[in-house]
This record gives structure tokens, C-alpha cells and sequence, in this order.
């Protein structure tokens, strides 16, 4: 029996650093590694019994042919040599036919290891095949953070203790970013306040001290309202806002001028009294903190959401207080030298782009060529894309051939023509970083892999010979592309190195402690906080956060209701969707909140269903107080095939982008809804 120290791979902020127990073959036991200045010692309820996961029966062990119908289900077991030549030789005739952009890559985070994550995206350069744009996930809300303060980290996560008023804006840490729980509780205990707004009563909030529940897509109002009257009663840091920023007397005459308290209260259904609380509040801390969350980021105007709340941070003079100003994203700091994985440098000319986001389309509608050669790994679009209905319509294409690299047969790998068996975390060695933190570490392999499972590297080196590239890179092994991610000069690099990562040390990032991440300036072209763009303007998108109501409601009277889609507590996205154990603690299948002012007969338990322009969707009601009037939500992002009528969420959701940033909007879906009791 051996303890190993591995890392968590799963896309969360947390990157745990993770003691696995290792009897023989078996991984028998996980824990948190106590030495860990975020894990901690502890662990979320996801990974506790990670050997479920990496043990389970429902494994893909070796890799597979399709025999039957596209989505039948149907796979014969055929050896790696085979897989590799079949998958050859298809890349080989599309690429011949019809050139490089007809074969297309699509990844996610399923692993957030440097190495394996990025790896394949090599092989696809060398091929020349159409790029991805990512991401599906943060875009939109990180163009609003860009838009004011440039990028870069506001604050040391481990600096939150010295907060004394906390606002979680949209973002449900309890079950997302459970690691920064300590750190918040150690503020509290010292006094701090921490205040949630969240459309639903989500976990953070049943642990909040006080809750707004604003209305969905309305917290730029609910910033600029708040801006408002810190402003009117002459609350706001004068002497931050003349040194540190640009434009601020042109964005109160403009979008805060349109927000008193009356307006703000009716747009977002805070009421007045709550606002003028909130306001209060905020001006008498010493060091307030906005915890703003990637999932406000998905709506339409997401990306004007989190800019106005920068903007209200901004207002406060909060980014030069200890413990104060914006928690978004620390993984913005870590600059490895990630070409020496990607190869952008081999791809010979500039080929066209897919956001991730527009996968249905780009699969039934894309021509000159049409995508006919896809590699998914890492991730599970039939189940976490959306237009569901139309990645679906894609995959079933005759003319198009899926690879998928899985650990699980999931709606995507049922799909595919061949699906190769991927690894596990601690079956894998790689590079972490975290975007919850600032720590990096290297987490060797711990067990070997199971079956005939391969690492995303090993895949894509194995291919890559198959298709007769012989570059020293398809022989590199992870440590040494490990030693060429730490060739950078950037600052935050300094001083570390890469030998003592690689013996397993958790280092952290070139970053001093106690010191705001916009001490000396901010990232914008100014150096200042940025109230107006002009940058932006330039290029004719808005130069101010402005609330610009729901133009996309354009048929309440049949989609009267709006849908959030937000994670679950017991998955990680489509991770853990497999596990009975996972599905049971989230009540065994999919379910959808709605107020009892919208429920008229429908009882809890109750199956309804869920419809709009792009498709429908039955799913059990649950009638609660925990949801607003209008808004319904659906937690987590099940397997489709675990759904009452084989569909997952994302039947519903639609390709939108942001208004900045070209992200998701997860959040932003007009609905109805039925009973399908009623005749
Ligand atoms: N357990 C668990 N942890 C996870 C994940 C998971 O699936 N499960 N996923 C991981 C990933 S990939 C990501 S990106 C992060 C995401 O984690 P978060 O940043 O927490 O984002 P979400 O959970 O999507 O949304 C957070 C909250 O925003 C609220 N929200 C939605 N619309 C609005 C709005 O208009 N205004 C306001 N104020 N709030 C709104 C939702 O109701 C939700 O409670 O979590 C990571 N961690
Ligand atoms: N409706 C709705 N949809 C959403 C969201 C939402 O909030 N609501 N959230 C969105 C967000 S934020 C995100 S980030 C995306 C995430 O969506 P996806 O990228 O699809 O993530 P997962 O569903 O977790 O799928 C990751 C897959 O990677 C596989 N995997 C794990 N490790 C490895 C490995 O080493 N190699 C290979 N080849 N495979 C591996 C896992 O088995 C798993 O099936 O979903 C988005 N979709
Ligand atoms: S999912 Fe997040 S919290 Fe859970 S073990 Fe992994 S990194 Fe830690
Ligand atoms: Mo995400």
C-alpha cells in the first residue's frame, strides 16, 4: 500500500492537491492533502470516492468500432494499431478530398492538466484543420472584467480574510468553489458580512447572511443603481476615483444617471429599501469584496453585468483596500509557455475558426468545406453544448466521422465511429495550474492505466505517427514539455524552478503576498480603471456598461418563463452524470424549480415540460420558494440519456453570444411551460 500525492483534474477553481491511496492496482482511498494552502485537508463530495469513478465497471477499456447505427450504441472491441490506422486513414482521405478546415477538433477542460489538455491541438495545427475558438465557459464574463480593469487578479484569494463586507454576485461558491469556503468563514468570523445575490436560493445563499434576489440579467441595472446612490449621497472614493480612474464623471452623467433607486428597484425587483441598504452597507466597509462568478457571465449582457459591478468596486475605491475589490479569476496569472504544447506555429496559414459554442451549426450548416472529420476529447458536447438537438442532428451526419477519446460511453462517445479509452487523473502525469489560486504543482502518475486506456498525449503522438509526422515533439514525453512551458520570461515565472515542480513541490506563482493584483496599475491601455472605453469604442462595441433591457424576449406571451441552467452540486458539468451515486444525491434525475405563483396544478414531482423554438424537454417539477416568479431553474448538466424523453437541458439553451467576449449564455432561455397532466 503506497499514498501518492496527485491533483485534482477536474475543471474546478480549486486544482486540490490530492493523497491517493494506491493498493496494487486500485486506488482505494482519496483524500485533501493537509500541507495545501488551499486544499486544506479536505476534499468536495464529488471526489471523496473518486475510486468509483476510476474503478468503475462502466470504464471504456479498450478502444472501439462502431457496428451498428450511428447512436445505437452498438461497438465491437477492435486493438489500438486498428483504431489508430482507421482514424489515420479517414484524416488522410478528408484532408486529401477535401482539404485541412474539413477536420475539426473540440475540446474541453475534462482534464485541466497543461500537457493533456492542450496536446492534441498539435497535431490538429500540423494538419491545418479548422481552429477552435474557445471557450464555452468564462469568455463573456471575462471581457466585462477586462473591459474596466484590463485582466490580471484583483486580489490573493487567501487576502479574503481580511474582507469585512463579502458580496457573492452570482456565483454559487458553496457547491463551485467550495475551497474558498475557510477563507471566507475566517472573514466572518472576524465580522465580515456576507450578503449573496442570486436569482434562486442556492446553497450560498442558505448560507448567506442576507440574500438579494435580484431578477436574471438585471445586475447592471442593480450596480449602476447602487453606483447611484453612493454617488447622490456622496459616498463614493473621490480621492481613488481622481488618481485611479478615466471616465467617471461621463458615466454618471450617462448609464447611472438612468438609475435611481425607483427605476433600479423595478427593473431588477430589488426593492428600494433593500438598495438603499445594500449601498449603505457597501460605503461603511472598510474592505469591501465582490466574489463575482463566471456563471453571471452567461446571459446576453453578461458581460455588461460584471463590468458595471468592477465599475461599482471601482466606485468604492474597494481595489486598494486589503482584502477588498474583485475575486474573479486567479488563473489569468499563470502565462506558461503553452505553444510549446499547442504548436500555434504549425499551423502554415491561418485557417477559419469554430467558436465552441456554434458546434451544432458549424456540424449541419457549415459548407466550403463541411466539418467531416471531428476529434472530440475532454468533453462531452451532446451533452454540455448547446442547440442540443442540433449537435445531435450533426453527429448522426453519415458523412461525418467522430473520433472520441472517453473514459465513458457518454452521449457523445455513443455517437462516434471510433472511441478510444482516455485515463483518469491519477493515471496520468501533468502540469496544473488553478484559477482559483496561485499555486502550481505536477502531479506524477500514480496508478497505472487501466486496460488499454491512453493519455491525451499518448493519442496524439501515437496518431501523429500513424499519419507519418516524425517531429521530435511526437516523442516528447510530459516532463519535457513540461521543462518547455517554464521557458517564459513572464514575471510571475520568475525565480521558479521548473525541476523543483516537477519533484511534486507546490510552488507558488512569482506574485507578493497582501498586495492588490492593480497596486501599481491597471491592466487597461490607460494603466487606469476604465469607467469609459475607448478602446472599445473604438471598435464599436459600448464604451460604458449600460443596462439595455430583454431584447431577446421577443414572444413572451408564448416563452414566458426564463430558465437558468446553473451546475450541480454532486457533478462537475457532464462529469459524474454516469455515477448512480452522483445522480441519487441530486434526487435521481432532473429537476426543475418553479415558484408556486407559476405552478397553477402542477404539484412537486410532477412531470412537465419545458419547450421553446429550439426544442422540448420533460423533466419533474419541484414547486419551492427558492426560485422568483418568472424564473425557473434547472440544476446541472445531466447525460440526455439519463433525461425522461433521452434529452438533456441543453435542448433548450441556444448558440447567443455575450455581448463581449464572443461567450455562452447558459443562463439566458425564454420557456414554457406545461403541465403534461393537463389535456
Ligand atoms: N459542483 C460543481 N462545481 C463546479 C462545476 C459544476 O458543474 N459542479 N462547474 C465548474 C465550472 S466549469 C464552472 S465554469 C464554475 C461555474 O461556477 P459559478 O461561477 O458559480 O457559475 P454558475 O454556477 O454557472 O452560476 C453561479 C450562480 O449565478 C446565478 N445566476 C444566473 N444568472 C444570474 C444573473 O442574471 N444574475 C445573478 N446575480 N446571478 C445569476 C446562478 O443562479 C448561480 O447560482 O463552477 C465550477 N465548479
Ligand atoms: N446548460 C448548461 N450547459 C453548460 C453549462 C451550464 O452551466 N449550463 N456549463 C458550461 C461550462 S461552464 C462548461 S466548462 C462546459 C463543460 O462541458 P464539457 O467540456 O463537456 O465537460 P464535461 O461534461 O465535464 O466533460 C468532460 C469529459 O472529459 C472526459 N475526460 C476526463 N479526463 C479526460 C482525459 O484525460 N482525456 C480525455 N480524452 N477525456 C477526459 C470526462 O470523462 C468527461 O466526459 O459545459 C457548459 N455547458
Ligand atoms: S472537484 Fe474541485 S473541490 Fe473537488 S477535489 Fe477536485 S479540485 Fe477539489
Ligand atoms: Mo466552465
Amino acid at each position: 500500500m503506497s499514498v501518492l500525492k496527485t491533483v485534482c483534474a477536474l475543471d474546478c477553481p480549486d486544482a486540490c492537491s490530492v493523497l491517493v491511496t494506491v493498493e496494487g492496482e486500485r486506488a482505494v482511498q482519496f483524500r485533501g492533502d493537509p500541507a495545501h494552502p488551499i486544499t486544506r485537508g479536505f476534499l468536495c463530495g464529488k471526489v471523496q470516492h473518486y475510486e468509483d469513478v476510476v474503478h468503475s465497471s462502466d470504464r471504456i477499456l479498450h478502444p472501439l468500432r462502431r457496428i451498428g447505427e450511428k447512436g445505437s450504441g452498438q461497438f465491437e472491441r477492435i486493438s489500438w494499431n486498428e483504431a489508430l490506422r482507421i482514424t489515420a486513414d479517414r484524416i488522410r482521405d478528408v484532408r486529401g478530398l477535401h482539404g485541412g478546415e474539413a477536420l475539426a477538433l473540440y475540446y474541453y477542460a475534462g482534464t485541466m492538466g497543461n500537457v493533456h489538455r492542450f496536446a492534441p491541438e498539435a497535431l490538429f495545427n500540423r494538419l491545418g484543420a479548422t481552429r477552435l475558438r474557445q471557450n464555452i465557459c468564462y469568455y463573456g464574463a471575462d471581457a466585462g472584467y477586462a473591459a474596466v480593469v484590463g485582466g490580471g487578479y484583483g486580489l490573493d484569494p487567501e487576502d479574503v480574510v481580511h474582507s469585512d463586507f463579502i458580496c457573492v454576485w452570482g456565483c454559487n461558491v458553496v457547491t463551485t468553489q467550495v475551497h474558498l469556503i475557510p477563507f471566507l468563514d475566517e472573514a466572518r468570523k472576524k465580522g465580515a458580512r456576507l450578503v449573496t445575490i442570486d436569482p434562486y436560493r442556492n446553497r450560498t445563499v442558505a448560507a448567506s447572511d442576507d440574500w438579494v434576489q435580484a431578477k436574471p440579467g438585471t445586475d447592471t441595472a442593480l450596480a449602476l443603481g447602487l453606483i447611484h446612490i453612493l454617488a447622490r449621497d456622496d459616498r463614493v472614493d473621490r480621492d481613488f476615483i481622481k488618481r485611479r480612474t478615466i471616465g467617471y464623471e461621463q458615466f454618471l452623467r450617462g448609464p447611472v444617471s438612468r438609475f435611481p433607486p425607483e427605476r433600479t428597484a423595478e427593473v431588477t425587483g430589488v426593492p428600494v429599501a433593500k438598495l438603499e441598504e445594500l449601498a449603505s452597507r457597501l460605503a461603511s466597509a472598510r474592505s469591501p469584496l465582490f466574489k463575482v462568478g463566471i456563471g453571471l457571465g452567461r446571459h446576453s449582457h453578461g458581460a455588461a453585468s460584471v463590468r458595471a459591478i468592477c465599475c461599482l468596486a471601482g466606485v468604492l475605491g474597494a481595489y486598494e483596500k486589503l482584502g477588498g475589490g474583485i475575486l474573479y479569476d486567479a488563473g489569468c496569472e499563470f502565462k506558461p509557455n503553452l505553444d510549446a504544447v499547442k504548436r500555434p506555429d504549425w499551423l502554415e496559414r491561418p485557417t477559419r475558426w469554430m467558436n465552441m459554442t456554434h458546434l451544432g451549426t458549424a456540424l449541419t450548416e457549415w459548407r466550403d468545406p463541411p466539418i467531416r472529420f471531428l476529434y472530440v476529447h475532454g468533453s462531452n458536447p451532446a451533452a454540455t453544448a448547446p442547440l442540443q438537438a442540433r449537435v445531435r442532428e450533426g453527429l448522426a451526419r453519415d458523412d461525418l466521422f467522430t473520433v472520441v477519446h472517453e473514459r465513458f460511453l457518454t452521449d457523445t462517445a455513443l455517437r462516434a465511429d471510433i472511441v478510444l479509452p482516455a485515463v483518469t487523473f491519477v493515471e496520468s502525469s501533468d502540469l496544473y495550474k488553478s484559477y482559483g489560486h496561485l499555486y502550481f504543482q505536477y502531479a506524477k502518475q500514480a496508478l497505472k492505466p487501466l486496460g488499454e486506456s491512453r493519455t491525451n498525449l499518448e493519442v496524439t503522438q501515437a496518431l501523429g505517427k500513424s499519419l507519418g509526422f516524425t517531429d521530435s515533439w511526437f516523442d516528447s514525453s510530459v516532463e519535457d514539455l513540461v521543462r518547455e512551458i517554464f521557458k517564459t520570461d513572464h514575471p510571475n515565472f520568475q525565480g521558479i524552478d521548473a525541476e523543483r515542480v516537477l519533484s511534486g513541490e507546490t510552488i507558488r506563482l512569482n506574485i507578493p503576498r497582501g498586495v492588490s493584483g492593480f497596486a501599481e496599475h491597471f491592466r487597461t491601455p490607460s494603466g487606469k480603471l476604465e469607467f469609459v472605453s475607448e478602446k472599445l469604442e473604438r471598435e464599436g462595441l459600448p464604451a460604458m456598461a449600460d443596462y439595455r433591457g430583454d431584447p431577446f424576449n421577443i414572444r413572451p406571451e408564448a416563452y414566458p418563463f426564463r430558465l437558468l441552467t446553473p451546475p450541480a452540486h454532486s457533478f462537475l458539468n457532464g462529469s459524474f452524470g454516469m455515477l448512480e451515486r452522483a445522480r441519487k444525491k441530486e434526487g435521481g434525475e432532473p429537476v426543475v424549480l418553479v415558484h408556486p405563483d407559476d405552478a397553477g396544478g402542477i404539484a412537486s414531482g410532477e412531470e412537465v415540460e419545458l419547450s421553446n423554438e429550439h426544442g422540448s424537454l420533460r423533466i419533474v417539477a419541484r414547486v419551492t420558494r427558492d426560485t422568483q416568479p418568472g424564473v425557473l431553474v434547472a440544476e446541472g448538466t445531466w447525460w440526455p440519456l439519463h433525461g425522461r424523453n433521452g434529452r438533456g437541458i441543453n435542448v433548450l439553451t441556444s448558440e447567443r453570444l455575450t455581448d463581449l467576449g464572443g461567450g455562452s449564455t447558459f443562463h439566458d432561455n425564454r420557456v414554457a411551460l406545461r403541465s403534461v397532466m393537463a389535456p
